[in-house]
C-alpha cells in the first residue's frame, strides 16, 4: 500500500475514537453496530446498478450455504449489502457518482481494517458493469487492463488552480490472469483489453444519437477505429477514476469486469431485447463468481496444468520462467511490422539448451504473405544454432496471451514436439493439447 496517499491525519482521528465517520451517501457511519460485523471483509465488489447488487449478494449467499446478507439501511443513493466475507455496493452511473462510493468504500475499509495495511492489501475490489464493445460484438466480457479517458490519457482532476492530479489507470496484470484462468473451462468468452471511460454516455461515447451531438458518422467511425488501433476493446463510465484511486493507494488485487451489449463499430442505441442484455450481465457475474470462487472459497475448476499422463509435480518443478518469456515477447513487440493490421505480435521461447529466443510478426503488401510472430521466432531458432523448443509465449499488443494460429502450431510442433509448453489465454498447456492428431517429422520416417 502507499503510505503517503493515504489521508491518515484524518482516518486515524477514526480509529483512535476522537471522530465518527459519517458514510454519508452509504448512509451508515464509523459507530454503527452493523460495521462490526464486517471486518471480516474479504472482497468489495461494486457495479452501476442496485438491483445488481442485491442479485450478486443474493447469489453469494447461496453460493456459501445461506448466511445472512446484511442490508445498510439507507437505499436512496447506493444499495450496499454484506454476506459471506463480501461488501456488494453499487456506485450508480458515471465517475463523479462511482467516486463517491468508491471513497467512502476506502475510508470504510480503513476503519474496518483498524488501518492495517496488509490486511487491507488482502481485500479484492471489483467492478463488475456492462460497456460498448470495441470491435467486440454483444455478449463478451472484457477484463481491462487499463482503464482511460476518451483521449486515451489517464483519469485526471483539477488541482486547485495549480495544474492536474493524474492517476494511473493501469489493472493488475496477475489479477487479469488469475480471473481468465479462473474461467479457462467455462466456456465464456473472456478478453482483456483497455477501457475508454466517458464522461458522458452520448457526447463522450461518440454517439451520434443524443439529444446533442457534436460528431458525424465520419468522426464516431474515426474515434472508434482509433480507439481499436490503440488496443481498446469496449466504453464504459467508472474504470479509469477507479484504477486510478485504487492504484493511488497501492491495492495489489482489482479488476474491472465488463459485458459488451453492442459492438459500437456497428451502432450507437442498445436495441437487443431485456431477457438478452439480461443474459450478457449475467456472463459478467459468471466471470466474477468463477474467480471469487477459486480465489475465496479454492473452489477451482480449472487453471491446471495439463498433464498428459506425467506427475504434475515434476511438471511444476520443470516450470520454466513464464514472466521472462513474457516479457521478452512483450520486448519484441517493439520489432514487429504490421503497418496493415495494426495487430502487433510478439513471441519468445526457451529452448533445451536454455537459450532465449524470440519473434515479431512482419506482414506484406500481399496480406497473404504476412509472417506470424512464431514463424519469425523459428527463423531466429534456426539462424542462431537450432536446438528443441520446450516453452513459448505470445503475446497481442496489450502483453496478453495470444493463442498461434493453425498454421504456426504446426511450426511449434516441428520445432518442439508434442511435449512443448505453451501459454495460452486459458493457461499452460502442451503441444498435444494445442495440435491433437498432428502431421509431423515421424509420419515420414517410413517413407
Ligand atoms: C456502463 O453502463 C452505464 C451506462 O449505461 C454506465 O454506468 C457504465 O459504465
Ligand atoms: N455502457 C456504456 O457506458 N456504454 C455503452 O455503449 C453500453 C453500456
Amino acid at each position: 500500500m502507499n503510505t503517503k496517499n493515504i489521508n491518515r491525519a484524518c482516518l486515524d482521528r477514526i480509529l483512535e475514537g476522537s471522530r465518527t465517520d459519517a458514510y454519508y451517501h452509504l448512509g451508515i457511519s464509523s459507530k454503527d453496530p452493523l460495521l462490526e460485523r464486517l471486518r471480516g471483509v474479504r472482497a468489495i465488489i461494486t457495479a452501476g446498478s442496485g438491483e445488481r447488487i442485491r442479485e450478486f449478494a443474493e447469489h453469494w449467499s447461496t453460493v456459501n450455504g445461506g448466511p445472512e446478507i446484511l442490508a445498510f439501511p439507507k437505499e436512496e443513493r447506493f444499495v450496499t449489502r454484506y454476506t459471506a466475507g463480501i461488501l456488494f455496493a453499487s456506485h450508480g452511473m458515471g465517475m463523479p457518482s462511482a467516486s463517491i462510493a468508491l471513497q467512502e468504500l476506502m475510508r470504510m475499509l480503513y476503519f474496518l481494517k483498524g488501518g492495517d495495511l496488509d490486511a487491507m492489501d488482502e481485500v479484492f475490489w471489483a467492478r463488475v458493469g456492462t460497456s460498448g464493445g470495441v470491435g467486440l460484438p454483444g455478449g463478451s466480457v472484457v477484463i481491462s487492463s487499463e482503464g482511460l479517458m476518451a483521449d486515451l490519457k489517464p483519469y485526471r482532476l483539477l488541482q486547485g488552480g495549480h495544474g492536474e492530479y493524474w492517476f494511473d489507470g493501469s489493472f493488475p496484470a496477475s489479477t487479469i490472469q488469475d480471473i481468465i484462468a479462473a474461467n479457462a473451462d467455462s466456456g465464456l468468452s473472456v478478453v482483456s483489453g483497455k477501457t475508454v471511460a466517458g464522461n458522458d454516455f452520448f457526447l463522450e461515447q461518440f454517439r451520434l444519437d443524443g439529444a446533442i451531438s457534436f460528431e458525424t458518422p465520419e468522426t464516431r467511425t474515426a474515434w472508434l477505429q482509433w480507439l481499436y488501433d490503440n488496443g481498446v476493446r469496449n466504453i464504459e463510465m467508472e474504470g479509469a477514476m477507479l484504477a486510478g484511486y485504487l492504484n493511488h493507494w497501492g491495492f495489489s488485487r482489482f479488476a474491472m469486469i465488463c459485458a459488451t451489449l453492442l459492438n459500437r463499430m456497428e451502432g450507437d442505441q442498445v436495441t437487443s431485447a431485456p431477457e438478452q442484455l439480461q443474459h450478457y450481465s449475467e456472463k459478467s457475474r459468471m466471470v466474477l463468481f468463477n474467480y471469487l470462487k477459486a480465489s475465496l472459497l479454492g473452489q477451482s475448476q480449472v487453471h491446471t496444468v495439463p498433464v498428459d499422463g506425467k506427475d504434475p509435480e515434476m511438471i511444476k518443478q520443470a516450470e520454466p520462467d513464464w514472466e521472462r518469456l513474457r516479457r521478452t515477447a512483450v520486448s519484441a513487440l517493439g520489432n514487429s511490422y504490421s503497418p496493415y493490421s495494426h495487430f502487433p505480435v510478439g513471441a519468445a521461447g526457451f529452448t533445451d539448451k536454455g537459450r532465449l529466443i524470440w519473434g515479431a510478426n512482419v506482414e506484406n503488401a500481399s496480406f497473404g504473405l504476412t509472417l506470424c510472430a512464431e514463424c519469425s521466432m523459428i527463423s531466429h531458432l534456426c539462424a542462431t544454432g537450432g536446438g528443441r523448443l520446450t516453452a513459448v509465449y505470445c503475446v497481442n499488443g496489450q502483453g496478453q496471451p495470444l493463442t498461434p494460429c493453425g498454421r504456426c502450431r504446426q511450426l511449434l510442433y516441428e520445432h518442439g514436439g508434442p511435449d512443448m509448453l505453451l501459454m495460452t489465454p486459458q493457461g499452460v498447456r502442451t503441444m498435444a493439447d494445442m495440435l491433437p492428431q498432428p502431421f509431423g517429422p515421424g509420419d515420414l520416417e517410413d517413407c
